[in-house]
C-alpha cells in the first residue's frame, strides 16, 4: 500500500464517466460555478468521493498481471451537500477522510482484504478510541450500490441511542473496472477485469469517540489518542514559603521530564497565574485522562496524586524511579476501562428479539435490535415505513405505559433510557448483518411477520 494524492476538482465529464450509480448521489454534489464574476464555461465538481478521479489513472497505470495488486491510499477532504441535518464531526458537509482504492487479478484476493481493512477499521475503534463496534455486512438496500457487497463497523451512542456507522470496506467487483476499462493481461496473455475494493474511515471517528466517553465535565479522551495523557498540577497556598514553593515547581518540572523520557505524553502546568481549582477544570474538560496533584504534604511524603478523568479515583504514587512505570499502568488500565465500560453500556441497550411486537417498544427504549430477518429489500423498506415517525409516535407511548405499569429496577433503568430518547425520530433501518450471530433455531420465521423464512440476524437501529 501506497499513499497518494489525487486532485480535488472532478469535470463533468469524468463524474459522468458513472453516471449509474452518482445518479443517486447527484443532488449532494457541491459545484463550482464561477471564478469571480463571470461564469464558468462548464462548472466543475468539488470530489464527493475519489473514484472518478482516480480510476481513469488506474485504466492507464495497470497493463499486465505484473502490475497487480495496486494498492493505492489518500487522505483528503471531501464535500457532500447532504440535507440531513449537519452535526459537528458525525455529519459535516466537509470531511477529511482516507479512502483506500485496491486492483486486484482475482476475486479471492479482494475478499480477503476487505476483511483486513476491515480488522483494521475495527481496532482503530476498539484499541485506539475505546469504542466498541459490530463488524458485519450491510443489506442490500444500505451497501454501496456501485459495489458487489460492502462491510461497516457499527458504533454505538448510548447518550441519544443511535447507532452510527464507524467506517466502511466494499468490495466493488468488477463494476469499475467495466466502467472505467481497468483490464489487465494475464499469465495466459488473455485481457482480464480487476477486481476492486474501496475503504474509507473519516473524521467521524473524534465525533463518535467524543460521544462515547464524553461527559458534563467535557471531554473524555482514552489515553491512546489523548495528545496530553498527564497533567501536572501543583497545590499551593499563600502561606507557603517561597523555598516550598520552588522545591514543589521543581518537582514537577521533574515529574513531567521523567514521564516524557519514559514515553509518556506529559505537561507540568506551571502557570501561578490560575488556581489549582481552575486548572482541575480546565485540563477535565480538554479530557486528559490523569492529572498528578502535588502539594507541600506530597512532597514531604515523597508521593504525589494520580487523579483518572474518567472515575476520580484518586491514586497515591511514590515519586522516584518507580514514578512512570506506575503512570503507565495506571494510563493501560484507564484505556481497558474506558472500553468495558462502553461495551457494558452499549450490550445494556441490545435487545434481542423475535417478534414484530417487541420491535418498535425496544427501539423506543432506545435500544439496537438484533432480530432474525429474511434479508428482503421489500421488507427493509415497508419495516422503515412501520417505524417512521407516525408510527413511533404511537409506540413510544405503549413504552412508557408498558415502563410504568412494571416497578422493578429493570423497569426503572428502561423508563430513564426512554427518556433520554425522547426526541428519537426517524425510522429504524438496517446497520448490518452481523459476522458473529446467534444461533437460529430451525425454521426460524422473519421477526416483521412477513411470513419469509429468517436468513440471519440483523443488527436494527435508529441512526446518524
Ligand atoms: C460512495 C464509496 C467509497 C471510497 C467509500 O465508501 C469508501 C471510500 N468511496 C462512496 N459514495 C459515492 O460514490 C458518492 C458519489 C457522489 Cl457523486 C456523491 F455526491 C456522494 C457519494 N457518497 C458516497
Amino acid at each position: 500500500m501506497q499513499n497518494a494524492y489525487f486532485p480535488l476538482f472532478v469535470s463533468k465529464g469524468a463524474l459522468e464517466a458513472e453516471k449509474e450509480h452518482v445518479e443517486g448521489f447527484a443532488a449532494e454534489v457541491a459545484w463550482v460555478t464561477k471564478s469571480g464574476q463571470s461564469d464558468l464555461i462548464e462548472p466543475i465538481a468539488i470530489r464527493p468521493t475519489s473514484e472518478t478521479i482516480m480510476y481513469p489513472a488506474y485504466a492507464k497505470w495497470i497493463r499486465s498481471h505484473r502490475d497487480l495488486p495496486l494498492k493505492l491510499n489518500q487522505w483528503t477532504n471531501v464535500v457532500r451537500w447532504e440535507f440531513k441535518h449537519p452535526t459537528p464531526f458525525l455529519r459535516t458537509r466537509e470531511f477529511l477522510w482516507q479512502e483506500g482504492h485496491s486492483a486486484f487479478a482475482t476475486r479471492p484476493e479482494a475478499d480477503e482484504e476487505v476483511l483486513q481493512i476491515l480488522d483494521l477499521y475495527a481496532r482503530v475503534y476498539e484499541e485506539l478510541l475505546a469504542v466498541p463496534v459490530i463488524k458485519g455486512r450491510k443489506s442490500e438496500k444500505e451497501k454501496f450500490a456501485g459495489g458487489l457487497y460492502t462491510t461497516t463497523v457499527e458504533a454505538f451512542i448510548s447518550a441519544n441511542g443511535r447507532a452510527i456507522q464507524g467506517a466502511t470496506s466494499h468490495c466493488l467487483g468488477q463494476n469499475f473496472s467495466k466502467m472505467f476499462h481497468i483490464e489487465f493481461v494475464d499469465e495466459e496473455s488473455k485481457k482480464q477485469l480487476v477486481w476492486q475494493n474501496s475503504w474509507g474511515l473519516t473524521t467521524r471517528t473524534i465525533g463518535v469517540c467524543v460521544m462515547v466517553h464524553g461527559d458534563d465535565k467535557g471531554l473524555v479522551l482514552p489515553p491512546r489518542v489523548a495528545p496530553i495523557q498527564v497533567a501536572v498540577i501543583h497545590i499551593i497556598s499563600a502561606k507557603d514559603s517561597d523555598e516550598t514553593k520552588s522545591s514543589i515547581f521543581n518537582t514537577m518540572v521533574e515529574i513531567s521530564s521523567q514521564l516524557t523520557s519514559a514515553g509518556i505524553r506529559a505537561k507540568a502546568d506551571t502557570r501561578d497565574n490560575y488556581s489549582a481549582g481552575w486548572k482541575f477544570a480546565h485540563w477535565e474538560q480538554k479530557g486528559v485522562p490523569i492529572r498528578i496533584e502535588i502539594g507541600p504534604k506530597d512532597l514531604a511524603a515523597g508521593q504525589c496524586v494520580a487523579v483518572a478523568r474518567r472515575s476520580g479515583a484518586k491514586t497515591v504514587l511514590k515519586l522516584g524511579p518507580t514514578l512512570s512505570a506506575d503512570v503507565s499502568r495506571l494510563l493501560s488500565s484507564i484505556q481497558a476501562e474506558m472500553l468495558s465500560n462502553a461495551r457494558a453500556d452499549r450490550d445494556s441497550r441490545l435487545s434481542v428479539v423475535t417478534e414484530w411486537a417487541q420491535f418498535v417498544p425496544s427501539l423506543d427504549l432506545g435500544h439496537m435490535v438484533l432480530a432474525p430477518w429474511c434479508e428482503r429489500v421489500e421488507c427493509e423498506e415497508n419495516i422503515k415505513k412501520l417505524t417512521g415517525p407516525a408510527a413511533a409516535a404511537e409506540a413510544k407511548a405503549a413504552a412508557a405505559a408498558a415502563a410504568a405499569a412494571s416497578a422493578d429496577d429493570k423497569a426503572d433503568s428502561d423508563a430513564a433510557a426512554a427518556e433520554a430518547s425522547k426526541g428519537l425520530t426517524g425510522a429504524a433501518k438496517t446497520l448490518c448483518i452481523p459476522f458473529e450471530q446467534p444461533e437460529m433455531v430451525p425454521g426460524q420465521l422473519c421477526f416483521s411477520g412477513c411470513g419469509c423464512a429468517a436468513r440471519a440476524f440483523t443488527l436494527w437501529g435508529r441512526s446518524y
